[in-house]
């Protein structure tokens, strides 16, 4: 299937400048080389517009910046939505966490019922009321099941997007309290840092690919950079202590390749300026080769 590269270099959802350059860092590694290098038939479509954050008063310390980044999710969900008509595979490149809601209400109205992989240290289940941060990007998943801000859950016309029993997070290791409890109520299958040590990588995998494929008819892939280790990707401004390795999320990703399920996907949270010599970036394409079936031999 062909391929449809969208950049957004959205940092409003976050508290750290920088992660707007993540489109720019993922190009210049050569992500479209990459895809052709496999075969692919690829267009990069550019990024969308994203106010610049000095240019905008914070608004309400809860939710910060929540106008301009509605806004923007409606301009890449509209976008998202002419990709899929067209029948090409969406690739999002980040930006931060929060454009995931636009992803998810582009995509997720053409299926039945989509899977969903979040691969991150974070819950991303926070809504205006448990957020410790006010930053919309610790707030999308709950976005995406429905709960949060009227104006955000019902981007692109509809809600809820997902539903809980279809989606599984893995790499977590920093929860709030108040995702801890959306986790308990909804029954989120969360395969945490230690079910990961536990059983490895290639058993969560089996585990969250029946989850996500089980009545579903496609499956986005949302991957916070931050999910993996510091030590392998140092460029994300929320980097948390013993992650995924490099090795371990090649695995994850060609066994999700493997399947032949996924139906977009969206890479996020790359910030070159706390990055060491673009390396973040170099391990998103090279997570990218794995999705789409790079393989040594
Ligand atoms: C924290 C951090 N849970 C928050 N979230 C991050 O602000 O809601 N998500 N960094 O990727
Ligand atoms: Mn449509
Ligand atoms: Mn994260
Ligand atoms: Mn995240």
């Amino acid at each position: 299937q062909p391929i449809s590269i969208v950049g957004v270099p959205m940092d409003l959802g976050a508290d750290r400048r920088g992660v707007d350059m993540g489109p720019s860092a993922i190009r210049y590694a050569l992500v479209q080389e990459k895809l052709a290098s496999l075969g692919y038939e690829v267009e990069d479509l550019g990024n969308l517009q994203v106010p610049t954050l000095e240019s905008y008063h914070e608004g309400q310390q809860q939710l910060k910046y929540l106008r301009e980044i509605c806004a923007v999710s409606e301009d890449l969900a509209r976008t998202l939505d002419k990709i899929v008509e067209r029948e090409r595979f969406p690739l999002v490149l980040g930006g931060d966490h929060s454009i995931a809601i636009g992803t998810i209400a582009g995509v997720a109205r053409h299926h039945q019922r989509m899977g969903l992989i979040w691969f991150d240290a974070h819950g991303d289940l926070n809504t205006e009321y448990t957020t410790p941060s006010g930053n919309i990007h610790g707030m999308p998943l709950a976005v995406g099941l429905g709960f949060g801000h009227s104006d955000l859950i019902n981007i692109g016309g509809y809600t809820p997007k997902i539903h809980a029993q279809n989606i599984v997070i893995i790499g977590a290791r920093q929860l709030d309290e108040g995702e801890r409890k959306l986790i308990r109520e909804q029954q989120i299958r969360v395969f945490t840092m230690h079910d990961i040590d536990r059983l490895g990588m290639a058993k969560v995998m089996d585990e969250a690919l029946q989850i996500v494929t089980d009545g579903t008819d496609g499956v986005h892939l949302s991957l916070d950079l931050d999910g993996l280790d510091p030590k392998d990707a140092p460029g994300v401004g929320t980097p948390v202590a013993g992650g995924i390795t490099y090795r371990e999320s090649h695995l994850a990703l060609e066994m999700l390749s493997e399947a032949n399920v996924l139906t977009s996907a969206e890479f996020v949270e790359v910030n070159p300026i706390l990055d060491d010599a673009n390396r973040t970036a170099k391990v998103a394409v090279a997570l990218i080769g794995s999705v789409f079936g790079e393989k040594v031999l």
